[in-house]
């Protein structure tokens, strides 16, 4: 099939096309990682692209926005559906920056923050050091309790009493169990401080009911639109009845003008896609084979002599500890490549290493299971990770670990090898109430 892309610069269509292997050929176990459908994907490369556009729908700086209005409006309309939101905004380009634009909305310069440490499982954007946030706010962090490794809200309760935030963060992008919203939102109440829930992995997981959801509670919500939600990359940020009135005009200015120019309004037309396959009765469907493969192979790790922090999972990913069996996260991420699987080092609660060699590896299904993964591999993978990082493999044990990695990447196809090949091109095979469904 002709593509424009190949003629045009065969160099970046090469290059397209080798991330397409490595996709196809790989196991992808980063937990932040999922596969889009075709037609995310379509839309993404769309001709949105050419449009320029500022503000919002019905109020925008340039002329001829009476079509992208129309995709803007129903992206939000399906938001506020999926998530029984009553506002939503879905221009911001990242999570990070519709995490930026509620603190540029509620927040002076040197505002006290507090939200969950970065090596406990939270996030860049809530305040590390590094980042603009750190740098413009006073940002104070708790940690998860050292014996149960979970969050522990007397503790933080105790902490945001004797430094009273202004904004309070729940969320996490490393957190392998439940987040008490409602919890969190008391404790706000108490301290008089704003909460924000940053739900940027657990997103799908809420939409479909299988994670309690913040909506009720937090004054603001923010997530990504990439991860567990299957859609293009991109944020919204979402408020809920009790708070939309008296802070969704704010937040349309934090995003804009505050935070971004014109919007990508191929990337919205994106989300409004995912978020209708997101309403559609098979996306509950995932969700719960995503929940049933972290559960299967949380436990057949543990099974393997693995220590999971907290023990377990109740969410789509999990933390392993690697102390026990003598090797660091930076290594188990080494050798998981060579073998064709992907996940990365991540620290852990409390971890003696140096953030770019952790003592941990963080695994997550969202894309295996839009692969058609199903809880009956859960035990072969298991063994395959259990036989590259418990003992130092051989040169046979490598080269069958990988064949065995190819054999399950050729049982679920992902991405074709052939990027452009309409008749080979991005067919998802997914099995979801028994018959199989091309997406
Ligand atoms: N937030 C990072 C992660 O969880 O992997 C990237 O989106």
């Amino acid at each position: 099939m002709f593509s424009s892309l190949h003629s045009t610069d065969p160099d970046v269509f090469t290059i397209v096309s080798r991330e397409g292997q490595r996709q196809n050929e790989n196991i992808e176990l980063t937990a932040s990682a999922n596969f889009v459908s075709r037609a995310v994907l379509e839309a993404t490369g769309s001709l949105l692209t050419n449009k320029v556009a500022e503000g919002y729908p019905g109020r925008r700086y340039f002329s001829g926005c009476e079509y992208i209005d129309e995709i803007e409006n129903l992206a939000i309309a399906r938001a506020k559906k999926l998530f029984g939101a009553a506002y939503v905004n879905v221009e911001p380009y990242s999570g990070s920056q519709a995490n930026q634009a509620v603190y540029l909305s509620v927040l002076k310069p040197g505002d006290c923050l507090l939200s969950m440490d970065l090596g406990h499982g939270g996030h860049l954007s809530h305040g590390a050091k590094a980042t603009m946030t750190g740098k413009n706010y006073d940002c104070h962090f708790y940690h998860v309790n050292p014996e149960t490794e979970r969050l522990d809200y007397e503790q933080i309760l105790a902490l945001a009493e004797k430094i009273r935030p202004k904004l309070i963060i729940a969320g996490a992008s490393s957190y392998p169990r439940l987040i008490d919203f409602q919890r969190f939102r008391e404790i706000a109440d108490q301290v008089g401080a704003l909460l924000l829930a940053d739900i940027a992995h657990i997103a799908g997981l809420i939409a479909v009911g299988l994670h309690p959801s913040p909506i009720p509670h937090a004054h603001f919500v923010t997530t990504t639109t990439q991860k567990t939600l299957r859609g293009p990359r991109g944020g919204m940020i979402l408020l809920g009845e009790h708070s939309a009135e008296e802070w969704g005009r704010k937040l349309n200015s934090g995003i804009f003008p505050g935070m971004q120019g014109a919007v990508h309004m191929h990337t919205i037309a994106a989300k409004a896609v995912m978020l209708k396959e997101a309403l559609d009765p098979s996306f509950a469907i995932y969700q719960r084979r995503n929940l049933d493969n972290a559960s299967t192979l949380a436990e057949e790790l543990t099974n393997r002599g693995f220590r999971l922090v907290s023990g377990g999972t109740d969410n789509h990913l999990m933390l392993l500890d690697l102390r026990s069996k003598g090797i660091t996260g930076k290594e188990a991420e080494e050798r998981l490549f060579k073998v064709g699987i992907t996940a990365n080092k991540n620290l852990l609660p409390y971890d003696p290493e140096k953030p770019r060699v952790c003592s941990g590896i963080r695994l997550g299904t969202p894309a295996i299971t839009t692969r058609g993964f199903g809880s009956e591999e859960m035990p072969c993978l298991a063994d395959l990770i259990d036989k590259v990082l418990s003992d130092e493999p051989t040169a046979p044990t490598l080269d069958f670990v990988r064949k065995e990695v190819t054999r399950l990447c050729q049982l679920h196809p992902s991405v074709s090898q052939n990027y452009g090949d309409d008749s080979n091109g991005f067919h998802l095979k997914f099995q979801l109430t028994g018959k199989e469904v091309s997406r």
